[in-house]
């Protein structure tokens, strides 16, 4: 049976990149099968937190989901420190999974940066614990931006090589779903690095919660420079940050790149800077009111939250005994 399960990261607000490369793909797909989404708060301490940031920030994070669109009653909405099983899991498939394996990660590599040797642990088997999110479930779809691709092949070596160790076929092998317009949203500064949450610089990206005149402000200050947007999609691969707005007109005007480039190239850049804030005021100035909206009542966000993760408990519980079972450690009597 078709299972989808995705999570995101409670370590700020979430932007542009994790909703045109992921939340958008999640709200399409919650009326076509069973979908579980998490917010994964123990990924999030894998990188140092602040206590009561990070508590808010779960809260927020939950409120933007159901803002853009999920909808809780058909979909699981949960945080994942509220279901055991995915630490359980984890530890058992650190057992499986191979130190070779994690080494070859470049998220780690990126997020640890030159001294590897202060990175935490946590950080080193960040990959394990989104194998066992996504196994706990016996997920098959996996939807996620491109920079997750490494991660759902890890999921799928770790679920390849527990079956093939207790000659099984317990775990389905996960695919990831990828979108084809905004698998990699760039930073609007530079254009080669992805946006991101923790770049410190928030000119970078665009928040689902900027207000229209800092969008405006924001995409100006992007199209600074640029001159024109060329007329011709070869050229305006030679112009990593230009490319990348282009894109962004694509994914948000549900459009192919070669249209926007026949709309707008070989004109000032005036007029694509005026209609790519325009979508983007129109599209995300709802959310954010229904945002404002959801986290004036946390008590009931944190109902919603609480039970989801019933829900999920009820599907990952049965799964984890499974799995005891299979390596000998049976719980159940
Ligand atoms: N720039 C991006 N373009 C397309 N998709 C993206 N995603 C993240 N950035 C982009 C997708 O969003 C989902 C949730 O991501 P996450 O918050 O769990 O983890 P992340 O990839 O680490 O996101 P950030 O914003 O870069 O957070 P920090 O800075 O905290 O690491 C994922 O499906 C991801 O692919």
């Amino acid at each position: 049976e078709e299972l989808t399960f995705s999570g995101i990261q409670p370590t700020g607000t979430i932007h542009l990149g994790n909703y045109l490369g992921a939340i958008r793909n999640w709200v399409a797909m919650q009326d076509e099968g069973n979908c579980i989404f998490c917010v994964v708060d123990l990924h999030a301490i894998t990188i140092p937190q602040v206590p009561e940031e990070l508590r808010s920030h779960i809260r927020e994070i939950a409120a933007a989901l159901i803002a853009c669109g999920l909808d809780p009653d058909k979909v699981i909405l949960f945080r994942q420190s509220q279901v055991s099983a995915h630490a359980e899991l984890w530890w058992i498939l650190n057992s499986i999974a191979s130190m070779g394996w994690l080494n070859r990660m470049t998220q780690f590599k990126q997020k640890a940066g030159k001294d590897q040797a202060e990175a935490s642990v946590g950080l080193f088997a960040y990959p394990v614990l989104q194998a066992a999110d996504v196994l706990t479930y016996k997920t098959t779809h996996v939807p996620v931006g491109e920079d997750q691709r490494q991660h759902i092949e890890l999921a799928r070596d770790i679920a390849m090589r527990f079956n093939t160790i207790y000659a099984t076929e317990f775990f389905p092998l996960p695919e990831a779903v990828i979108p084809k317009d905004a698998a990699r949203v760039m930073s609007l500064v530079s254009g080669q690095t992805k946006m991101s949450k923790s770049d410190q610089d928030d000119n970078s990206r665009i928040n689902l919660l900027d207000d229209p005149s800092l969008i405006s402000e924001k995409i100006a200050r992007a199209c600074d420079g640029l001159g024109e947007i060329s007329g011709s999609q070869e050229d305006l691969a030679t112009s990593p940050k230009a490319e990348n707005l282009v894109r962004i007109y694509a994914a948000l005007a549900q459009e192919d790149v070669g249209k926007v480039v026949e709309e707008f190239g070989g004109s000032a850049t005036e007029r694509f800077q005026r209609a790519l804030a325009d979508r983007l005021v129109a599209e995300l100035s709802p959310i954010s009111q229904e945002f404002q909206r959801l986290l004036s009542d946390k008590a009931h966000l944190d109902r919603i939250l609480a039970a989801g993760a019933d829900k999920a408990r009820s599907i990952a519980d049965p799964i984890l005994d499974d799995v005891y079972d299979i390596i000998g450690m049976s719980r159940r009597s």
